[in-house]
């Protein structure tokens, strides 16, 4: 009996069979696809036809493998959704949360509507613009038209999870992300909602990650040939997922989970809602049993998958020659604030950091390996910037950090993050995301006793790489230059 988890991420998707015997976690990727946004006129749209088909793609795999499949769980990226109108179906492919539509709507939500620290001490969560809030508040002033024929509101995984079930209903870890829910009421924040230009009987009831939501559909069950098998809401909210796959023994721990985005932080058991949270932009979104994601969106490899995107254009360029033009280029010739807005996504990456690098009087680089060793080592220090602050905020200092997730493959990351952080850095697992998936399914059928045991077996199961600081006085200083730079406090004066 194995469980079936679709971790699917803002580039790609895959299928993962697995189960647990002593301690040991035993996986297999059967099923791996793209997914790719498809822009159509001004609008950036996610081909959530497509992704469902990979999904059934997946579970036919598992069931002509022969196997005995005791239960699906999905997980995506949060805050994007799709609306459904009267009759049940999908009214118009959802909108990626890169789209411009929102391009400055969240700072005139907050001028004209509620204030940001109202928005704060009511859901705990970081202010991003395309928060769910911000992405309806768009809607609603561009008078789309399915606001007015929708009945449901689902975030992905709910529409997907609906896909296969015909059940609607969102769940919690997600449900947080969207700046619309208040986990202190554990409701819907009605205020909020109808100051976003819709009703509150669009959203569904949310339900606590690990809940059995129902069983593949009739249809389905015939056309993939298969017995009815249960669907269950994992930790639905990807970084959810990867937070619950952290191989971390002890119960304070610091994180990042490294992919498109990195997210780092740490667990905690109640949301941290207070002055310097607010003032540094941290979020509290929802955990696994019980537990709160203190952390902070960093914009992450982003920034290079998108040059690398541009650079493709010429020729195809291999990572690992990359990352060797990397290594031979220059150490700190220019810094980035990765999580300046204007990275979320510029026309043409590269330009737009020669722009940066232009408009802060610093040295504009020329060559992709340049580019690559600067964006990479303001990842690092960008890092560090976001420790120091988490250690404050969780009040406890941190023995060193859990990287986890496909950007760990990284080597060059992970070896600058622990020279910038002057801290230890354990790597691994790759698979985070799938791995907190799987777990939360072992957990449901009672395999896996709870959090604790959870991340016993994934430690167990995990080659971890271990990296440790190294040229720390230089690092230290370069971290310094970097605050200047991207005009931030350093933590001394
Ligand atoms: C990472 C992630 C992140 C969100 C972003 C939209 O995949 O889920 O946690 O902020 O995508």
């Amino acid at each position: 009996m194995s469980v079936l988890a679709f971790d699917i991420g803002a580039g790609s998707g895959r299928a993962i069979l697995a189960d647990v015997q002593d301690y040991r976690l035993h996986m297999k990727e059967i099923h791996r696809f793209d997914n790719t946004p498809v822009q159509i006129r001004k609008r950036l749209h996610w081909d959530v036809y497509r992704l469902f088909h990979e999904i059934k793609q997946g579970i036919w795999k598992a069931v002509q493998a022969g196997e005995n499949v005791e239960a699906i769980a999905i997980d995506t990226w949060a805050v994007d959704f799709g609306l459904l109108g009267k009759d049940g179906e999908l009214l118009r492919a959802p909108y990626h949360y890169r789209d411009h539509h929102t391009d400055g709507v969240m700072e005139e939500f907050q001028k004209s509507k509620i204030s940001r620290r109202d928005i704060f001490e009511k859901t705990g969560i970081q202010f991003l613009p395309f928060n769910t809030i911000y992405q309806l508040e768009a809607m609603s002033r561009a008078e789309s038209p399915i606001l007015n024929e929708a009945v449901d509101l689902l975030l992905m995984p709910d529409l997907l999870r609906y896909f296969l079930t015909g059940e609607k209903k969102t769940e919690f870890t997600n449900a947080t992300t969207t700046q619309l829910f208040n986990p202190k009421s554990m409701e819907w924040d009605r205020e909020l909602v109808e100051a976003a230009g819709v009703s509150t009987d669009l959203f569904q009831e949310v339900v606590t990650p690990g809940t059995v939501i129902g069983e593949l559909s009739v249809e389905l069950c015939e056309e993939l040939d298969t017995e009815p098998i249960p669907v269950i809401a994992a930790g639905e909210h990807d970084t959810a997922s990867a937070v619950a796959g952290i191989p971390a023994l002890d119960q304070n721990f610091a994180y990042v989970s490294c992919g498109t985005w990195s997210l780092m932080g740490t667990e905690v058991e109640d949301a941290v809602i207070n002055e310097k949270a607010f003032e540094w932009n941290f979020t509290n979104e929802g955990g696994v049993n019980d537990t709160f994601r203190l952390l902070k969106n960093i914009m992450g490899l982003w920034i290079l998958e998108e040059c690398r995107r541009i650079w493709e254009f010429d020729e195809k360029v291999d990572y690992g020659k990359l990352l060797e033009e990397a290594e031979a280029a220059p150490a700190f010739a220019f810094f980035i604030d990765p999580d300046d807005f204007r990275f979320l996504n510029p026309a043409h990456m590269p330009n737009e950091i020669k722009a940066y690098c232009n408009d802060t009087n610093q040295y504009v680089p020329r060559t992709r390996g340049e580019i690559t060793r600067g964006v990479l080592e303001s990842l690092a220090l960008k890092y560090r910037y976001v420790f120091e602050r988490t250690q404050y905020l969780a009040g406890t200092p941190f023995y060193g950090l859990h990287m986890v997730g496909g950007g760990i493959q990284n080597e060059m990351l992970c070896r600058f993050t622990s020279n910038a952080l002057g801290k230890p850095v354990w790597a691994g697992p790759v698979e985070g995301s799938a791995i907190g998936n799987v777990m939360l399914q072992l957990m449901a059928s009672g395999k896996v006793e709870n959090l604790a045991d959870a991340r016993m077996v994934t430690f167990k199961s995990t080659e971890m790489a271990f990296y440790f600081p190294e040229e720390e006085d230089t690092w230290h200083r370069a971290y310094k230059t970097f605050c200047d730079t991207i005009g931030v406090n350093n933590g001394e004066d």
